[in-house]
């Protein structure tokens, strides 16, 4: 089927089905285009805790999905493509976050959305990158355990008076930033901004102009006077960049920065997914009541970096 009678018939069965396409700023172009709403886990998951659609089409990896699951239970969630993971969730299992609470018993669970629901279900709060640093803020303790991202903790260890201990996983695709990139783009493009995501390591933050969440990007990007701006984070977000803001020039930092798994979910996966339910997420109640006190308590947080 050509793209044009994808989009068509992917419309046809939105209606049929009272389905709703969620889409994260990393998808390729062709699933943002089809989405009803793109945007980072945060805005997804309020959107997905609030739509009255009877199925939520997760166009995103696993966690994403999941989290849709664990806030609006009673819905059909769909993850088009199952192979679509997150090498990250996968650095820290619920025995392992067990143990590490066990080393350090007066200190609060933050857990990164990017984490199983394993995971979020042994922890006191979850936080997108939008709203990390007002979750650590906001709660009473002083001693934070900070899982999965290390580069993510460590930045807002940085930024809070708080410590913050943290575990030892990373985002393989920003991790391979370097700092040679930040400077050899400070070269080249001496007018330009350069902004890159807190999951890059500590010393290409530090470089960077700034160091935002896609949400934060997106809201820089309308908003900035610079007309070229150098963008450290997954290529996907370019798209949604550019296409929202024509005047600007949007240019990738790394070429490193593409997520493989983000770029599983295709408009026939799409197709297969609504005409047959498949790809069905669901998460046993058990885990999935503790997860969602851990995510009801993120998303009472505000995003806005
Ligand atoms: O929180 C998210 O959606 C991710 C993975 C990154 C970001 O900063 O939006």
């Amino acid at each position: 089927m050509f793209d044009t009678k994808m989009v068509e018939r992917i419309g046809e069965l939105k209606k049929e089905r009272n389905a709703v396409i969620l889409a994260h700023n990393y998808q390729p172009p062709a699933i943002q285009d089809i989405a009803d709403l793109v945007g980072d886990s945060y805005e997804l998951s309020v959107k997905a805790s609030q739509t009255e659609a009877e199925v939520i089409v997760f166009c995103g990896v696993h966690f994403m999905a999941e989290t849709a699951y664990i806030l609006a239970p009673e819905k059909t969630v769909l993850l088009p493509e199952k192979l679509a993971g997150c090498p990250l969730a996968d650095t820290i299992t619920a025995e392992q976050l067990k143990e590490f609470k066990q080393e350090y018993p007066s200190h609060a669970v933050v857990t990164y959305v990017n984490s199983s629901a394993e995971v979020k279900a042994e922890s006191y709060v979850c936080v997108t990158s939008s709203n990390a640093l007002k979750v650590i803020n906001s709660l009473e303790t002083d001693k934070i355990l900070f899982t999965p991202d290390k580069n993510l903790g460590m930045y807002l260890g940085n930024k809070t008076e708080k410590e913050v201990r943290v575990w030892d996983g990373y985002c393989i695709t920003h991790e391979r930033v370097t700092v040679e990139e930040v400077k050899r783009a400070r070269e080249e493009h001496p007018d330009a901004l350069i902004i890159v995501h807190p999951e890059c390591p500590p010393e290409v933050t530090r470089l960077a102009d700034e160091a935002l969440s896609t949400g934060g990007m997106i809201r820089l990007g309308a908003e900035t006077s610079y007309d070229k701006i150098i963008v450290g984070t997954e290529m996907g977000l370019i798209y949604r960049l550019s296409k929202e803001n024509p005047g600007k020039e949007f240019k990738l930092l790394s070429p490193g920065l593409v997520c493989p798994n983000m770029k599983y979910i295709t408009l026939d996966k799409v197709v297969e997914s609504l005409e047959n339910l498949k790809g069905q997420v669901t998460v046993p109640d058990e885990i999935a009541v503790k997860a969602r006190e851990a995510l009801e308590r993120m998303i009472s947080v505000p995003s806005g970096d």
